[in-house]
């Protein structure tokens, strides 16, 4: 018998000694708005602290894995204390005022998870393969590479209408950003235990 429910069966998790790092794409930013507002709803809602929420941004989704892997490195780099001689700032662009976040963030201990946000609307041209092709596997990658859970917030789709019904913005739609916060606290639980 198929539940009707969209999304995994439920699972209860307590995120609150987690640190989550989520990076989002900017095309399609009405729709990644909502999406981020429901991942940060699920993540607040698991327990995990507004100051261990860090958000940046990248121009599009083609550029999601490489900003995943160095913000991931940039928090290792932090919670060692240095020594290396390279800063957060070294790593991700020291001009960009989503920094400000990572070195305001109370905690210094490494990401937990992960959550790369993007929208892709298929349009006319090859763009959308190749982009979904290379996001998808670069993300995995990262995630295979750096045995931190990264979770993929990337939307796939068709039309306007699909994008908007995934970001809880049509009458009968679910904001698919509630599932990767919930995903990203139940696997970065799930990996401390794994370790
Ligand atoms: C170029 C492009 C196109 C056509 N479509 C999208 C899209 O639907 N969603 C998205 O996140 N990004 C798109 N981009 C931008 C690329 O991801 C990338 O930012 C640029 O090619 C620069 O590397």
């Amino acid at each position: 018998m198929f539940s009707d429910t969209k999304g995994p069966a439920p699972q209860t998790h307590d995120g609150s000694g987690l640190r989550i790092g989520i990076v989002h794409a900017r095309w399609n930013d009405t729709i990644i708005q909502p999406l981020l507002e429901g991942t940060k709803a699920k993540l607040r809602e698991a327990g995990v602290k507004d100051s261990n929420i860090v958000v940046t941004s990248v121009p599009g989704s083609w550029e999601l894995p490489i900003a995943v892997q160095r913000l991931y490195a940039a928090s290792q780099v932090q919670s060692s204390g240095t020594g290396t001689g390279i800063s957060a700032g070294d790593l991700l662009g020291s001009s960009t005022t989503d920094l400000t976040q990572l070195s305001a963030s109370t905690s210094s201990q490494p990401f937990d998870a992960l959550i790369a946000i993007g929208v892709l609307i298929k349009g006319e041209t090859m763009h959308f393969e190749y982009i979904a092709d290379a996001v998808s596997q670069g993300l995995m990658r990262v995630g295979l590479d750096t045995g931190v859970p990264v979770i993929f917030g990337v939307l796939t789709v068709l039309t306007d209408e699909q994008a908007k019904a995934r970001a809880g913005l049509t009458p009968n739609g679910h904001n698919h950003g509630e599932d990767w916060g919930l995903a990203a606290v139940e696997m970065a639980v799930k990996r401390k235990a794994w370790a």
